[in-house]
């Protein structure tokens, strides 16, 4: 028997926005014009995040009334900036902003709290400083990000270099975002220019969801590697970068009770000479535009075309449109994620310096003035450039020995300790936004984290543990803002004080945690914990991490409790339906 055919599931409304507006448009520079609007419309909500630009309100306002502001990210390539940039951007946060600057786990800033009246004059000047924010957010290729620290090879330079390559390669190419934000007018969008834009390389409808593009110099891990969607691990051969191993189809993002949506680690598909970065660039991207879900946003990154289609698949995709450049995987090691606190020497033989920033929040409070120290080396040093990390820190690179004094001496007048700047669990930690700017947070992060840390090191002296690195993360919601399904102990939040508790990745960032417990709540926290670091102190192997300890020894009794568990249910199942009808 024949079966009907079905009808094609419908594309998403931002699929149908692109294609009415390919210019993006939108309604936003009227908007931003017309002194009665104190918000965006639906339909420019979505193109704004193009601009980089997200409008929120401030929840913890909510109950007297929705007060919307926007949030700006910054596209700012590798993470590197002039002094002079770091300087407009303290001065933008002060004037526009709440007067912090949040450095992102992609090593971006953003700005919270700026109202729409300040928007046009802040991306104006970041555009003048000659960095942007088209792109920052949106279905196209994100700040491309690249390994900050200088030390590790005279190659990352050429790293770095290759990445602003890519990032000029992806960029969509709309002259809306000049229009808007550099000449302050609205696009006509009856022209028939605008109105049938096609952009080279994205076409008419973008891609089908967010696109992630991140440079690494092993063996440091610092960039989380797998997590994007297209990933090159550099291959360095005497002191040369000779090409890169291809990594496709990362990415975290999931929702709770939603089995269909998982965080997935990228596959290392191949290698390929640097002279073709660009052209496999385009080509991993063109296959998620091309291959990418158009009628389901949750199911609409890369990472689920791989799973589904398979690595030979994308393999022999990406052969076919760059003309075979794939050859077999070079050895590679990755053995940290972390950054290297405190003051180092680069392979050039100057200096740099990697401050702790606090889940990444670079504010004045009394006794720690770090915007203001900071600002303050940018203006004194200027010479010296500013480099973001990954793992929301700050970089002085480029320092001459003879600056080392100073830097060091006007830092400390500011509470800001180059030395033990924080302590092991601290400075090894993560946490998104969440409330109160994050629409999506359902539980507190940035605010929460460090208080639970302080928890989780008392807990520790009380079992005797101590000196210890373990990576904690944590994010309001389960999109995996500050990837915590790669940390030794990561808290998703599922409600109000209320956390997942996910265990067991690894010190290397190449493998995903797993779920201990669904619901754990606050006050408990430390309940939790107790029995598991305890049990890591008295049975763990020599020198084993935690999360290397909660992958051996806790995931097989989760896994057993698991097929109990099903078996149980299976064998109630069967029982009831054994009943006979008449006593059912
Ligand atoms: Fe994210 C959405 C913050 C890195 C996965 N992310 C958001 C939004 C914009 C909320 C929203 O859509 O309304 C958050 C803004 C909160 C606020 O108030 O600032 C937000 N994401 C962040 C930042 C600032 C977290 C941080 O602690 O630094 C990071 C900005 C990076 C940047 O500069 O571009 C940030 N987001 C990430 C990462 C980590 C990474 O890329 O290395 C991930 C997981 C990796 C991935 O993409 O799979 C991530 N963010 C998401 C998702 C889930 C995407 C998915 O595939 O399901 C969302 C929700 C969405 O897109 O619908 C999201
Ligand atoms: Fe918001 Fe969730 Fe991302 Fe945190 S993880 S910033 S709560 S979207």
């Amino acid at each position: 028997m024949s079966q009907a055919p079905t009808a094609p599931a419908a594309v998403t409304k931002n699929e149908i926005l692109k294609t009415q507006i390919p210019t993006l448009a939108g309604n936003i520079a009227a908007t931003l014009h017309d002194p009665n609007a104190d918000r965006f419309s639906e339909d420019d909500e979505q193109f704004i995040k193009f601009h980089g630009i997200y409008q929120q309100d401030d929840r913890d306002l909510r109950k007297t009334g929705k007060k919307y502001m926007v949030m700006i990210r910054g596209r700012i390539p590798g993470g590197v900036m002039t002094s002079a940039q770091w300087i407009t951007f303290d001065d933008l946060a002060t004037q526009y902003g709440n007067n912090t600057l949040r450095l992102t786990t992609r090593q971006s800033i953003q700005f919270h709290g700026v109202l729409k009246s300040g928007l046009g004059p802040l991306v104006k000047r970041i555009n003048e400083s000659m960095l942007s924010t088209l792109a920052a957010c949106g279905d196209v290729n994100r700040n491309v990000t690249a390994s900050p620290t200088p030390s590790t090879s005279i190659a990352r330079e050429e790293v770095y270099k290759d990445s602003v390559k890519v990032a000029l390669a992806l960029a969509p190419v709309t002259k809306a975002y000049h229009s808007i934000w550099v000449d302050g007018v609205q696009l006509n969008l009856d022209d028939p220019e605008n109105k049938n834009f096609v952009d080279p390389l994205y076409g008419q409808t973008y891609l089908p969801r967010k696109f992630k593009t991140s440079f690494v110099v092993p063996p440091v891990n610092d960039m989380d590697i797998y997590t994007n969607d297209l990933g090159f691990i550099a291959v360095i051969e005497n002191n040369e970068l000779i090409g890169y191993n291809l990594a496709v189809g990362g990415g975290l993002g999931r929702s709770h009770g939603n089995e269909q949506t998982y965080p997935r680690l990228a596959d290392v598909v191949g290698f390929f000479r640097r002279e073709h970065l660009i052209e496999v660039s385009k080509a991993v991207l063109t296959i998620h535009r091309d291959f990418g879900d158009r009628t389901n946003r949750r199911h609409a990154r890369l990472k689920y075309v791989v799973e589904e289609r398979g690595t030979e698949w994308i393999t022999a995709e990406i052969n076919r449109r760059t003309g075979g450049v794939l050859s077999g995987v070079r050895r590679f090691e990755f053995t940290t994620t972390g950054d290297l606190y405190g003051w180092h020497r680069a392979v050039d033989g100057k200096l740099f310096l990697t401050l702790f920033v606090e889940t990444g929040r670079i504010k004045d409070v009394p006794g720690h003035t770090m915007k203001t120290a900071l600002r303050q080396v940018a203006e004194k040093f200027g010479h010296i450039e500013f480099r973001i990390s990954a793992n929301q820190n700050i970089i002085l690179a480029n320092v001459p020995e003879s600056d080392r004094a100073g830097i060091t001496a006007l830092l400390a007048q500011h509470g800001v300790r180059v030395d033990n700047q924080a302590s092991i669990l601290h400075a090894a930690s993560m946490a998104c936004p969440s409330l109160p700017t994050c629409g999506l947070g359902l539980a507190e992060s940035e605010r929460w984290l460090p208080g639970m840390i302080d928890r989780i090191e008392k807990l520790g002296g009380e079992i005797g543990l101590g000196g210890e690195e373990i990576i904690i993360r944590s994010t309001g919601c389960p999109n995996g803002c500050a990837r915590p399904y790669m940390a030794e102990i990561a808290f998703v939040g599922k409600g109000p004080g209320r956390y997942q508790l996910w265990l067991g990745g690894n010190a290397s960032g190449t493998r995903l945690n797993r779920v201990y417990k669904e619901v754990v709540k606050d006050p408990e926290i430390e309940a939790e914990l107790r029995p598991l670091l305890t049990r890591w102190k008295n049975d763990r192997l020599p020198g084993e991490r935690f999360g290397d300890f909660a992958a051996r020894v806790i995931w097989p009794e989760i896994a057993a409790a698991q097929a109990a568990a099903a078996e149980a249910a299976a064998a109630a199942k069967a029982a009831a339906a054994a009943v006979p009808a008449a006593t059912a």
